[in-house]
């Protein structure tokens, strides 16, 4: 035998000898990989102690060797771990990490642009769920579909019924994506949504010029993001009430549809009552959308903004119409009794977009805080907004104040990741591990990145990779929580269309809502712990959904991370 014959053979053995040795999964990390440079951190189950190596899969060689760190306990997961730090391992290759009695990691990799794929497909979920058109199969692969929705006979609804439009009035209101698993178009939780992609082309235009993603309108020359986003606003401009500048809160059927892919439901569609938080939500997006549109489509920009001043000067006058879910509608409320982050929001947006001091008089920006963005909570998102533009702001702002707030959040999530055992944000227990955790943290990120942004201090820039090390499965769950991506992930997401199209997988790059102890949709858990209540089940609407809202930060710290790290 050769030389050549039998070095490969003993490769091949110890291959699989290691695979038969240890199980994988075991050792959580990120499961697709880290860019050199980056901190390369797993996690290994117990207090084992000694020492962890990282074995290159195609040579069978140990390239690295140290200590593990000393355990901590993790109450959320009702564990103790160890981490295991390999961030000196800078050579770009395939690899797993080991330990002899705790078993072995997924493989993952070191490489440049590791996340340029998931970046795409994560803005790519949002094709996936525009209502009112086919999704070809040039497109959308094997996830092509008819049309669903078209929304062009839209019913008043009882609750939105005014001198102008009574009740059975038919609008038009085409377009825009559907909230999540479910069919709906909700204008509050758009708002969010909507705004957070917006923010990542703000923030980080030149990687989102080049970006393409393969959707209809690729070739019209414009950033494929943007066509992307334009598709929900030419969606929530025909929420507003062209008579008063309200907007309504959402347009929905009158109960969720059964596991049936969009051109099979056929159930009535309504506009449902106006409300101050959509109102809010609409005024702060459409203000935005003016900064961002106004270089490719001005016709649309100025539009977006006339749009945005109404709907402000309908919610100073309607400042306490709180959603109310009338009792022949069951679909989403997004119900909200606080809105003064709302008004805070929408007029950080209209003053940075307008110049004009009434807006920021209008609030008391130094007596309010930050906190972390969600649909119910969007004062943060003033506080990111300003801190965009406060080189280009009015002498009614104040900018020590602005950098103050951003800083201050990010320290105290930093905080958080000292004490966590598995080195990330997540842990302020009531407020973290809710529906929707792995916005949660996503949100985190999004608010580290603007710390990262204000100081350069790239502490924060490693929080927010830790924190996508925990979405891509550094978590105690061991899954990979991004349909379509890492070894171990969601294979069942509460996605209407990705249940019902025959698919075996399920429509790629959404994040899943992640675990939570509430356990509100009644499934049998493996457990109640926070960290650890999680389903790959359709069942699991708590904590196996997709949603609109939960794709946009990870969107926009996958894309910073790119941005920032990639030569
Ligand atoms: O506000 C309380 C907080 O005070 C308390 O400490 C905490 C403890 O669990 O609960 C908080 O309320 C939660 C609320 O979200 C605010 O986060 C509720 O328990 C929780 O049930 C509620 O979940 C919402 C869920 O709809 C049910 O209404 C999610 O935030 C929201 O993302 C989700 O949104 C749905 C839409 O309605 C329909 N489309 C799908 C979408 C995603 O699942
Ligand atoms: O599918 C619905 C999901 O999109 C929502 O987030 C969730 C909570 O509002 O409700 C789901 O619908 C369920 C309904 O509330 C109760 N019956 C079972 C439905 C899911 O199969």
């Amino acid at each position: 035998m050769n030389m050549k014959k039998f070095i490969l053979i003993v490769i091949t053995f110890s291959y699989l000898f290691i695979q038969t040795l240890y199980a994988q999964g075991e050792i959580k990390l990120n499961q697709i990989g880290f860019y050199p440079d980056s901190p390369k951190i797993a996690v290994v189950p117990g207090d084992m102690g000694g020492e962890f190596q990282v074995i290159d899969v195609e040579t069978g060689e140990t390239v690295y060797v140290s200590a593990l760190h000393a355990p901590k306990s993790w109450e959320f997961s009702g564990e103790q771990v160890s981490l295991a730090d390999f961030s000196d391992l800078t050579m770009p290759g395939r690899y797993r990490v080991i330990h002899e009695t705790a078993g072995s990691s997924y493989e993952f990799e070191i490489s440049d642009e590791i996340f340029r794929e998931l970046s795409k497909a994560s803005i790519k979920a949002y094709y996936f769920n525009r209502a009112s058109t086919e999704l070809k199969e040039e497109h959308a692969g094997i996830w092509a579909r008819p049309m669903g929705h078209p929304d062009n006979v839209v019913y008043i609804h009882e609750s939105a019924a005014s001198t102008e439009r009574p009740e059975g009035t038919v609008i038009s209101s085409p377009k825009g994506w559907y909230d999540a698993g479910d069919y709906n178009k909700y204008a509050v939780n758009s708002g969010i949504s909507t705004y957070t992609l917006m923010a990542a082309y703000e923030h980080f235009p030149e990687y989102y010029k080049q970006l393409s993603l393969n959707i209809p309108e690729s070739e019209n020359g414009k950033p494929d993001i943007l066509d992307e986003i334009r598709w929900n606003l030419d969606w929530l401009l025909t929420a507003q009430d062209p008579h008063d500048g309200g907007v309504y809160h959402k347009v929905t059927t009158k109960n969720f549809a059964g596991v049936v892919m969009p051109h099979e439901t056929t159930a009535d569609r309504y506009a449902v009552m106006k409300s101050t938080s959509g109102t809010l939500n609409f005024a702060a997006v459409m203000a935005v959308a003016y900064r961002i549109y106004d270089s490719y489509d001005p016709i649309f920009a100025a539009k977006a903004i006339a749009a945005a001043k109404r709907a402000w000067d309908w919610a100073v006058q309607n400042p306490e119409q709180y959603y109310i879910q009338p009792p022949d509608i069951q679909t989403g409320a997004y119900g909200d009794r606080n809105l003064s982050d709302e008004f805070d929001w929408a007029a950080a947006e209209l003053y940075i977009t307008t110049r004009e001091a009434k807006y920021w008089n209008a609030r008391n920006f130094h007596e309010i805080n930050v906190g972390i963005p969600s649909w119910s909570y969007v004062r943060p998102l003033a506080w990111v907004s300003l801190a965009h533009h406060r080189d280009k702001l009015t002498a009614a702002s104040d900018i020590d104040l602005i950098e103050q707030r951003i800083i201050e959040q990010g320290d105290e999530l930093l905080e958080e990741v000292q004490r966590s055992a598995y080195g990330i944000t997540m842990g302020r227990y009531e407020r973290d591990f809710v529906w929707g955790s792995n916005g949660v943290i996503g949100n985190h990120s999004l608010m580290l990145l603007q710390a990262y942004r204000v100081t350069g201090d790239e502490t924060y820039l490693n929080a927010a990779r830790a924190n996508l090390d925990y979405i891509l499965g550094r978590n105690a769950t061991g899954y990979s929580f991004v349909t379509g991506f890492g070894s171990k992930p969601p294979m069942f997401p509460h996605h209407r269309q990705s249940a019902a199209d025959g698919n075996v997988d399920p429509v790629p790059g959404f994040v899943v809502g992640g675990p939570q102890p509430g356990q509100q949709d009644g499934c049998e858990y493996p457990s109640d712990l926070p960290a650890t209540t999680f389903l790959d089940h359709w069942c699991s609407y708590s904590t196996n959904e997709v949603a609109i809202n939960w794709n946009a930060p990870l969107v926009y710290l996958i894309g910073a991370l790119e941005f920032y790290s990639s030569p």
